[in-house]
């Protein structure tokens, strides 16, 4: 069996720690205003539980990721450059980064790029897919901590393995959803999985 494997790996919430530098952030230019501890937040946008907390911490929020440097800035989380090196140097095995940049794109597009660069090297700014719509990327699987992910197309190709982030912990998946609960964890298990299908 010759057939390569190809896997997608978001980059918000999954690489780099997004509710992390954000709420670092948030609370260094908000320091009077109510935050919500990682341990609190429920749901994948962060503006709409600020939102919920008063109307005016919606905006507050989304003024922390369209800052210039928000996205350069944010720390790779645990185990993750380490896993896309190894993965990357996996037989068979095409990896790439598949991220949907904000709509505010002065900072945004450039900063991920940037990022890729700065933490796993110049080779993999090769495999980097900007995407507002991941259904239209094919691929055997799509780790990501984005529970919802639908697009234009109805049956993307890839299996989704929702990656464990604050916001998702709680949600009970309903079979056969998989997990991927950190980079510790056994993600090749999960890729020879998916291995002579
Ligand atoms: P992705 O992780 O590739 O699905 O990209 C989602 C992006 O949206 C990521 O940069 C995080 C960001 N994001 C998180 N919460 C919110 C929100 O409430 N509003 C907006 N516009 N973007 C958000």
């Amino acid at each position: 069996n010759t057939r390569r494997l190809r896997v997608l790996v978001d980059m918000d919430g999954v690489l780099a720690d997004f509710e992390g530098g954000f709420l670092k952030k948030y609370r260094i230019r908000y320091p009077d205003e109510p935050f919500i501890g990682l341990e609190d937040r429920r749901g994948f946008w962060v503006s709409e539980q600020y939102g919920s907390l008063n109307s005016g911490l919606c905006n507050k929020a989304i003024s922390i990721w369209e800052s210039k440097n928000f996205f350069l800035e944010l720390d790779p989380l645990p185990g993750a450059v380490e896993a896309m090196k190894e993965m990357a140097n996996l037989e068979n095995t095409d990896v790439f980064i598949c991220t949907s940049p904000i709509k505010r794109y002065h900072h945004c597009p450039y900063e991920k790029y940037a990022w890729v660069e700065k933490h796993l090297g110049q080779r993999f700014l090769e495999q980097i897919v900007l995407t507002r719509d991941k259904t239209v990327v094919s691929a055997d699987l799509l780790i990501d901590d984005r529970p919802d992910i639908i697009g234009a197309e109805p049956n993307p190709t890839w299996e989704h393995i929702l990656f464990t982030a604050c916001h998702n912990k709680h949600l009970k998946l309903a079979p056969p959803s998989r997990r991927l609960p950190s980079w510790n964890h056994d993600w090749k298990s999960i890729l020879d999985s998916k291995r002579e299908q």
